[in-house]
């Protein structure tokens, strides 16, 4: 360690590389300092205005509002872990500010040198152990629960991925006269008319995930979730959405040129007008098979 008395002497007096003290004297960290806190204030201000926060998020660290039960249990993990993450820094943050200001370098005499104590090397192996135990078990028994599957969904949607949309389709809602997989919802890339994903709220709504071609995700921003769409091997995964509205909905997996157009709408409505949607599209799509 370099003599912090001595370093901090030949700053104050304006000569960092030990030389005889200019003109400038101690002026010149003043100046410095006052040069940089117009400039760090303008910094701040500048994060401040373009990160796009706002203060409701503030709450949920940057998440956004959870559309579904799932998406809670996340929030509130997320919202957990930070909070022992700053209980943590505190106290690290403590015991670094402590040292600093408490046990500055005196005399030139050596600090007492310890070496092997054990009780102090107990208690940091010990004491991070049960950090991350802790973690562990909140994550594990919240990610139990999102992934869990129970054996009778109210909905079942099929969600076909492909270059570079989606198709979603309804198997237990059969289109009378017609041989298809039931009530099916297809739309094309953006800046096209994007494909709707309409579901109820409390009901359970079961994802099955299919890709026809390369490696898409599924990604509704508020369920706090998302699930690769992998060809040859179907995901599955499973919501109780608690809110209405309409959302937008990504391909979170780089697969091809317009990926980013690989947008979906999602609508979630009440039981009733689920399943009056439900009625005219088996109505609609009945008549458009017929035609054909
Ligand atoms: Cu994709």
């Amino acid at each position: 360690m370099p003599d912090g008395s001595v370093a901090a002497g030949a700053l104050a007096a304006g000569s960092p590389d030990g030389g005889p003290p200019g003109a400038g004297g101690a002026g010149q960290p003043a100046r410095r300092l006052r040069r940089w806190i117009p400039r760090s204030v303008l910094l701040a201000a500048v994060l401040m205005a373009t990160a796009g926060c706002q203060s409701t998020t503030f709450t949920r660290l940057g998440l956004p509002v959870p559309v579904t039960r799932q998406g809670e249990v996340v929030v509130t993990l997320w919202q957990g872990s930070w909070i022992a993450a700053l209980a943590v820094g505190v106290v690290v943050w403590g015991a670094i500010l402590w040292a600093v200001i408490f046990h500055r370098k005196r005399t030139d005499t050596p600090p007492r040198q310890v070496r092997y104590n054990l009780p102090i090397e107990i208690m940091y192996t010990v004491i991070p152990f049960i950090m991350v135990g802790v973690f562990f078990f909140f994550t594990a028994r919240d990610e139990n629960y999102i992934d869990k599957l129970p054996p009778k969904p109210d909905v079942t949607v099929t969600v076909y991925g492909y270059q570079w949309s989606w198709q979603f389709q309804y198997p237990q809602y059969k289109v009378p006269g017609s041989v298809s997989g039931g009530v099916s919802e297809t739309g094309a890339p953006w800046p096209g008319r994007l494909p709707v994903l309409e579901i109820p709220t409390n009901r359970t709504v079961r994802f099955n995930l299919v890709s026809l071609d390369v490696v898409h995700a599924f990604w509704i921003v508020p369920f706090e979730f998302k699930r690769d769409v992998i060809p040859g091997h179907p995901n599955h995964f499973e919501v109780t959405p608690i809110k209405t509205g309409t959302f937008i909905g990504r391909c979170t997996e780089l697969c091809g040129v317009y990926h980013s157009r690989m947008l979906f709408k999602v609508k979630i409505v009440t039981p009733a007008q689920f399943q009056s949607w439900i009625s005219a599209q088996q109505h609609s799509q009945q008549k458009s098979a017929g035609g054909a």
